[in-house]
């Protein structure tokens, strides 16, 4: 069954302003635990005391998901992971020739060996720790030295290869495709006799992260990343929400997530990392379920699925119709039954309707029913006045 690993804490924290106090990560991580999720990827560390506080304690929580520590692939990052106590620990290695020639000054072998040293020596200290490695930029670098380094990782101990497409070049259905990434990677394990659990890490430069998540787990990827909100570095990584709906709802993965406390850990997550949630967010922002025009609120009071392809109720909300200049006389009629005013006629509706498309053309809704109570009952006086 597919693994969801969350990087809010870890990733997130690497988007630009972002911080989380000690105590909001402690929060954080106890909403993603009733969520479901099943890896919580807390911090690295070594980049500071209070993420070294923080990683500790959240792995002393005794949540149900596995937590994790990011770690360069050196013995003192992996020391004070394990100090912490966490269960898995992700350790990064970039092993492509422009960043081995360029930056480590290093050749491939040595890379392989540090490496493995490091991967048994993490491995010795915790026979039951959970370990990835993840040659980072995976999908830019070049295969053979991905192949070489993720047999070798697994051979010295790792239970998970991640693959990263840490700048989001990827695109579905093109020879950079994740899908094709995984496949060939997969084979590259069968033939070595190695059969480490594979994640996928998509960032969302190109806007194309869930797709090539999705394109990976096709190809049997058993661990996806994603953060709250996609944030991250630049463009940041998949949505947490749209991957667990879309596995609930169009691949059938039975994982026991608990969709409906997704609301309430995106306003958290939005409100400490102050990053507002985008109106037209799916599944999470406020005009997800919202119907406007006319013509599709007169279909969608009839039958909402003639204007979703998912029903609000997943994640505990609600259908909604705005009341604006795009809105015709059912989505008014729908609005007025609402408030109590069944089968109202025809030319009333049709007041009401002009004094909703007022209010709309200067760029309002009127989506407080109370409003719509004050507009209805402004309409009725000025028809009796003039009848
Ligand atoms: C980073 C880059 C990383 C690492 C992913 C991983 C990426 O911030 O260190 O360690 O699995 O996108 O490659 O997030
Ligand atoms: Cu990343």
């Amino acid at each position: 069954m597919v693994k969801i690993l969350d990087a809010t804490l870890r990733e997130g924290e690497q988007t630009p302003g972002v911080y989380f106090e000690g105590h909001n990560k402690l929060a954080i991580a106890e909403k993603l635990d009733s969520v479901g999720v099943d890896i919580i990827e807390a911090g690295h560390p070594l980049i500071s005391n209070n993420i070294y506080k923080a990683v500790k304690q959240i792995a002393n929580m005794g949540l149900k998901a596995k937590v994790a520590a990011h770690s360069r692939s050196t013995k003192k990052d992996v020391d004070i992971a394990l100090d912490c106590g966490v269960d898995f620990l992700g350790i990064f290695y970039c092993v492509s020739n422009a960043r081995l020639d360029g930056v480590f000054k290093k050749d491939l072998s040595y890379a392989t060996e540090q490496i493995s040293k490091i991967i048994s020596y993490a491995r010795e200290q915790r026979p039951d720790l959970m370990i990835r490695y993840t040659p980072e930029d995976t999908v830019r670098s070049n295969f053979d030295n991905v192949a070489q380094v993720a047999v070798a990782a697994v051979k010295a101990g790792a239970d998970v290869i991640s693959i990263a497409d840490t700048t989001g070049y990827m695109i579905p259905g093109t020879d950079r495709s994740m899908y094709d990434f995984v496949t060939k990677l997969k084979l590259v394990f069968d033939k070595e006799g190695v059969a480490p659990q594979i994640a996928v890490h998509c960032h969302n430069d190109r806007g194309l992260a869930l797709a090539n998540a999705i394109d990976g787990y096709r190809a049997g990827a058993d661990i996806i990343d994603c953060t709250v909100l996609g944030i991250g570095e630049r463009a940041g990584i998949v949505d947490l929400a749209q991957l667990l709906v879309l596995f609930r709802e169009d691949f059938s993965v039975t994982n026991e997530w608990n969709l409906l406390e997704l609301n309430e850990l995106y306003e958290f997550v939005s409100h400490y990392a102050k990053i507002a949630i985008a109106k037209n967010l799916p599944i999470i922002g406020q005009n997800a379920f919202t119907h406007c025009a006319g013509v599709h609120t007169h279909a969608a009071v009839i039958n909402p699925l003639h204007y979703h392809s998912l029903a609000p109720e997943i994640v505990g909300r609600k259908m909604e119709i705005c009341l604006d200049h795009m809105s015709g006389i059912s989505s008014v009629k729908y609005g007025l039954q609402k408030i109590g005013m069944e089968d109202v006629e025809d030319t009333f509706a049709l007041q009401v309707l002009g004094e909703v498309k007022t209010i709309g053309e200067t760029g309002r809704t009127v989506n407080d029913l109370k409003e719509l109570e004050r507009i209805a009952l402004w309409c009725r006086q000025n028809t009796e006045e003039t009848a």
